[in-house]
């Protein structure tokens, strides 16, 4: 099972006349709200501090999009994101919007300092920060929230780098699960799915909130191979059980997108297909990605085709 590109992509370039957003735009949030798709993308001006900042852009048939604003809707305030916000993942949960992100404590280009923050919204111009939702010396991103309480908890999905080892019953980085009375503090952490075929050896997290469906959550996620010293990513999908969500029902064998157009292959980084965001019109499933951490791209699939599909697994 593949996912068909957008034969006009990429949806959205670096815009010249705008700085912090001149040089690379890509992995992108998505939401439906009101007749419009909305998105939310990461966007890089510089390469000397490779600060990451984020900007809006809408659409009326989720192909077409325009910016909103000249001006980044996020962008470092605090001091634990001061040298970065990345890879935003919008969630509507409770009648509010919920942007998970990448807050970059240290220097960016170094990792080390990344942790994921939570932040909420209704109008995806003013936010209310809440702070960061990962453990304490967890080196964490790819974390979302499933769009409602399971069992009467808050849900979210995250990818603790550094939690491999005996110690976490990993030998790879995972997604793993937690839970939350309150959205604050979180606990029974759980890896849910490791690292299993070649492609997605390396590392593996989730792309866009868990998508709700009668057979249970959808789970659309990037694999990583690590080959000759570069690393290659691809996505994948899983189906996870509606009422316990740390239960995976089924999972692609095979990637159902890979680095393969020009736009995928080079870039800022080469051989990057980075999926962040997901929508749902006209029973086909529209998912949105970064392609080579240079622009905004999107690749659809009918929804039914990939259930019945994981379903078959
Ligand atoms: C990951 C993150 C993503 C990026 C990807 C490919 O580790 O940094 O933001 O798109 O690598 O470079």
């Amino acid at each position: 099972m593949k996912l068909r590109r957008y034969k006009d992509n990429p949806i959205l370039k670096p815009n010249e006349n705008n700085w912090w957003e001149s040089k690379a735009v890509f992995n992108p949030a998505t939401i439906y709200k009101d007749g419009l798709v909305y998105l939310i993308y990461r966007a890089i001006g510089e390469y000397e501090n490779y600060i990451s900042r984020f900007g809006l852009a809408v659409s009326r048939d989720g192909l077409n999009f325009e910016r909103v604003s000249n001006e980044p809707i996020f962008e470092p305030q605090e001091e634990y994101e001061r040298w970065g916000c990345e890879d935003p993942r919008i969630t509507e949960l409770e009648g509010k919007l919920y942007l998970t992100y990448v807050a970059h404590s240290k220097p960016a280009l170094n990792g080390s300092g990344a942790r994921s923050a939570l932040a909420s919204t209704q109008d995806l111009r003013n936010f209310k920060r809440q702070w960061i939702i990962t453990p304490d010396r967890a080196i964490d991103r790819d974390t979302v929230l499933f769009p409602e309480k399971i069992n009467n908890r808050y849900v979210m999905l995250h990818r603790p780098l550094n939690w491999v080892g005996p110690e976490y019953n990993t030998d790879n980085p995972s997604i793993w699960i937690a839970y939350s009375n309150d959205l604050k503090e979180w606990f029974n952490h759980k890896p849910i799915m490791k690292p299993q075929k070649t492609w997605e050896s390396y590392k593996i997290g989730a792309g866009p909130p868990p998508i709700k469906t009668e057979y249970g959550w959808i789970l659309i996620y990037h694999g990583v191979e690590r080959k000759r010293e570069k690393n290659i990513y691809r996505v994948g999908a899983a189906l996870l059980d509606l009422s316990d969500p740390s239960r995976i029902i089924s999972r692609s064998d095979e990637p159902i997108l890979e680095p393969q157009e020009e736009y995928e292959k080079k870039g800022d980084t080469q051989d990057v297909v980075f999926p962040e965001g997901s929508v749902l019109l006209d029973e086909r499933l529209y998912i949105y990605y970064g392609a080579a951490d240079k622009t905004c791209c999107l690749a659809t699939i009918n929804l039914k085709d990939l259930i019945d599909w994981l379903k078959g697994l």
